[in-house]
């Protein structure tokens, strides 16, 4: 049976990542609901993590979005998170928003587009530079709507050459993450669809570049675990996108739409070392709370993710090598079972008490009045960017 110190000394271990967009107000091309106390600027962002932090303790880091935080000084920016106990996480790049990406951004057929799109991604990497960031995270929303509308080992072509170049400007300890997504915004081909594609590019860069497995990217059905052992294995896993979908690109809460599949994860991350500070995988969420409030639900989002690496973490390996090793079929999956179907979150409030927070952070949260503070000093609040 799993040692039960170890699993605590784990889970107070793992570091999950936030998204600065979380924070800000959000929706669907359908309507934006404005939400009071919402962040008008990326300090702002950071107060809203710093308090999610407080009340986990496992989320120090957080992701930017350039150019939804734009701001004078990166640096001063990253002493501002220091002060509050934070890091800056990785730097997400936007080429998607401007008219000029209409065919595309490092895959479009102009050049001049695509040195544009090369320069906003340099311009990124100057930025962790600034901020310390580690990661530069990738997506791209090249892609084409009509069969014959470009040719797709061009388009391939050109994203390699982008890649490459903006790889070599890397510096000592930054990686670069590249993200799939098998459609939206393109309908018939996406330029980076899927894991194969990412892994391939990555490949040819070089070991600091490595993929990124956002959950909600996927065709229904699709078995993200394995890729996730895949990636592992190859030393490829950069880091996770977690959130959850019911449909397609949702960005729900990690955790609500399917706790079963989150754990499934877990559990290949944990049985193939992904936990380890050396494997060096990122836990980010990529979520946007449009109807519910928006701190506690990336407290919940942490919460959940606990959850499931909890379940993973009490997986009997023994019991479960024996029967995978005896062709037991019926044991080997009760041996899951038993781990996905233990209630952790006792587990999960002793460990939050005997680091001296409160063992539910959600109800924390809410009874500390911060919430109504910040409706009635933040007025004006900023919108996300997009419906990520
Ligand atoms: C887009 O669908 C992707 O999930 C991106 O990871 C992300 O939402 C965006 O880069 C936010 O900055
Ligand atoms: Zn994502
Ligand atoms: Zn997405």
């Amino acid at each position: 049976m799993p040692d039960i110190a170890a699993v605590k000394a784990a889970l107070a271990a793992q570091r999950i990542e936030t998204p600065s967009w979380g924070y800000g107000n959000s929706g669907t091309r359908f309507k934006v609901f404005a939400q009071p106390g919402v962040p008008r600027t990326p300090y702002e962002k950071l107060d809203d993590a710093a308090q999610v932090h407080a009340f986990t303790g496992v989320a120090p880091k957080v992701s930017l979005h350039i150019p939804w935080d734009r701001v004078d000084d990166y640096a001063a920016l990253a002493s501002y998170a220091k002060e509050r106990g934070l890091e800056l996480g990785a730097i997400n790049s936007n080429t998607f928003q401007d008219d000029t990406y209409r065919l595309g951004s490092v895959c479009h057929p102009d050049a001049a587009v695509r040195r544009r799109a090369v320069d906003h991604l340099l311009g990124c990497v100057d930025i962790m530079d600034a901020t310390g960031s580690a990661d530069l995270k990738l997506w791209f929303a090249d892609g084409t709507n009509y069969p014959g509308q470009d040719d797709v080992t061009a388009r391939q072509e050109r994203l390699a050459e982008c890649l490459a170049e903006v790889y070599e400007r890397l510096g000592e300890g930054q990686r670069l993450l590249l993200e799939y997504k098998f459609f939206e915004p393109a309908f018939y081909t996406t330029d980076v669809p899927d894991w194969g594609t990412a892994y391939a590019h990555c490949l040819r860069l070089g070991p600091r570049a490595q993929v990124v497995v956002d959950t909600g990217h996927h065709a229904p059905g699709t078995n993200i675990e394995f890729i996730v052992a895949l990636l592992l294995r190859e030393g490829k896993l950069g880091g996770f996108d977690f959130n959850s979908r019911f449909y397609a690109d949702d960005d729900l809460m990690a955790g609500a739409a399917d706790p079963f599949q989150l754990f499934r994860i877990m559990h290949e991350v944990v049985r193939n070392g992904g936990l380890a500070p050396a494997a060096d995988v990122a836990f980010m969420l990529d979520q946007c709370h449009n109807i519910e409030a928006k701190v506690p639900a990336v407290i919940r989002s942490v919460a959940n993710v606990q959850e499931a690496t909890a379940k993973a973490l009490l997986v009997d390996g023994d019991a479960l090598a024996a029967a995978q090793r005896s062709g037991d079929v019926l044991a080997a999956n009760a041996v899951l079972m038993d781990a996905y179907d233990t209630d952790v979150r006792p587990l999960l409030r002793a460990l939050r008490e005997e680091r001296g927070l409160d063992p539910d952070p959600v109800a924390a949260y809410l009874r500390s009045g911060r919430q109504e503070r910040i409706a009635a000093e933040r007025v004006g609040g900023d919108q996300a960017g997009w419906g990520a």
